[in-house]
Formats: C-alpha cells, sequence, structure tokens
C-alpha cells in the first residue's frame, strides 16, 4: 500500500494513525503542495491528502478521505477493529469521528497556523515556511474573526472531549476506536501552542497514548515527552 500525502497534515496523520493500529505496512508519498493537485484530480476528483492506494486487484486503485481510508481498512482489514460491535456504539462513534472532521479539525488548523505566523514564528522563521503558512491562511480565508471562532470551537470541543477522555480510557465503547486516533490526530498541531499545552495537559497525554498503540512517531512538541504507560 501507498499513502500519498502531506508530512505535516494532521489528516495524514490520521490516516497513518490508522494504518498502523490495523498493523499493515506501507510506503508514504510526500506530495508537493500545489503540484499534488495535478496527481490527485484523475485519480480521485479531489484534491486533499490523504489518498491511499491500496496496490491490491480487486481493490479501488485509490480512495481517497481520511474516513472513507478507515471505512476502506476496516472493511477489508477487520483486525484489530476499528469500530464498535453495537450498532448504536458504532453510530456514536462515527458521529464523533465526523464532528472532530470536519469542525474540530479545521479550528485547529486556524489556530494553528495562525500562531504560526505570530508568536510562533520563531518555530521556523524561514522564508520558505512563512510563505507556505501565508499560502495556507489565504487558502482557507483565515482572518482574527474567523480564528476567534476557531479558538471558541476547539475551547467547547477539547471540553467536551475532556468529559470522556478525563473519566474513561476511552471516547465510547471499550476499546480504541476510530474515534480516538481521530481526535488525537486532528488536535496534535496544538501540542506546539504553548496554552494549549498549560490549560490540557491530559488531552497531550492522551494524544501519545493513542500514538503509542498505534505504533506512530509522536508529533511535532510532543517528541521529548516522558509519559510513561498509560
Ligand atoms: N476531510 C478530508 C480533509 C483533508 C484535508 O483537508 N487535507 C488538506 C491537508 S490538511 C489538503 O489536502 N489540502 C489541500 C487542498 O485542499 O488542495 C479528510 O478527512 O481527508
Amino acid at each position: 500500500m501507498r499513502l500519498l500525502q502531506f508530512s505535516t497534515s494532521h489528516y495524514c496523520r490520521k490516516a497513518r494513525l490508522t494504518l498502523g493500529y490495523k498493523g499493515i505496512s506501507y510506503e508514504v508519498e510526500n506530495l508537493t503542495p500545489g503540484a499534488h493537485v495535478l496527481k490527485l484530480k484523475p485519480l480521485v476528483g479531489t484534491t486533499t491528502l490523504p489518498v491511499l492506494l491500496p496496490e491490491q486487484t480487486k481493490h479501488p486503485i485509490a480512495v481517497g478521505d481520511s474516513t472513507a481510508i478507515a471505512q476502506f481498512l476496516e472493511a477489508h482489514y477487520p483486525n484489530p477493529p476499528l469500530s464498535l460491535p453495537t450498532s448504536s456504539a458504532a453510530a456514536e462513534m462515527w458521529m464523533i469521528e465526523d464532528w472532530l472532521d470536519e469542525s474540530i479539525g479545521t479550528a485547529t488548523r486556524f489556530v494553528y497556523y495562525d500562531f504560526r505566523s505570530k508568536a510562533g514564528k520563531s518555530i521556523d522563521p524561514s522564508i520558505a515556511s512563512q510563505l507556505v503558512i501565508g499560502v495556507v491562511r489565504w487558502q482557507y480565508g483565515m482572518n482574527p474573526t474567523r480564528v476567534k471562532l476557531a479558538e471558541q470551537r476547539l475551547e467547547s470541543g477539547v471540553n467536551s472531549l475532556g468529559e470522556r477522555w478525563k473519566t474513561q480510557d476511552y471516547l465510547v465503547g471499550d476499546r480504541l476506536t476510530i474515534a480516538d486516533i481521530t481526535a488525537a490526530a486532528l488536535l496534535s498541531p496544538l501540542a506546539l501552542i504553548p496554552s494549549y499545552r498549560q490549560r490540557y495537559p491530559w488531552l497531550f497525554d492522551r494524544i501519545c497514548q493513542v500514538h503509542h498503540r498505534c505504533r506512530e512517531p509522536l508529533p511535532p512538541g510532543l517528541q521529548e515527552e516522558p509519559w510513561g504507560d498509560r
């Protein structure tokens, strides 16, 4: 299998965590932003990454979108399961996954790139990096009002995840599911932002824990952290 990705994308991290949890071996191909469109359009008709190329007969040539990738892997590689056995628990899990994908993942992007263009500029002050950050901010129409709304959405979203993750092992049910994986991936960019690290230490413990279970290297900001065997 081959995973087409942007190495820094949190949605691509979600796909890597999913593949890692399933114990599937794969290669990654890092695409260049901008030029990626030329490769993706004929393959999947959309322009976002991740895209999985199963490279096996009887499987589709390409599966685009991190949720579709998870569903494809669950259908063809059921063990270990990413979902839950009862239909009500599975429905709740996919609902949380969709909310994380559509609402929280985009809010993280706004807050993260805003930080990288201001206080977080020192992480990589190079012209090339700041150019990429500027292009992303323009591409997604980021402005102070929308960043503020994203911060508010993240605050209520993280607090409601805390209602579950602080008191139980998993977001839904009694085992790791795509809901935990999605939350860990899509909130991981916040690990570089000191105010989030201070406010939500439990969140970053959980993010580390999920990465460990999925055999995926920790995201930037958490690599040096001792976090024990939780
Ligand atoms: N819902 C999609 C979102 C993926 C997404 O937004 N990917 C971004 C990178 S984080 C992307 O590829 N952007 C490039 C573009 O829109 O052309 C998924 O879950 O895969």
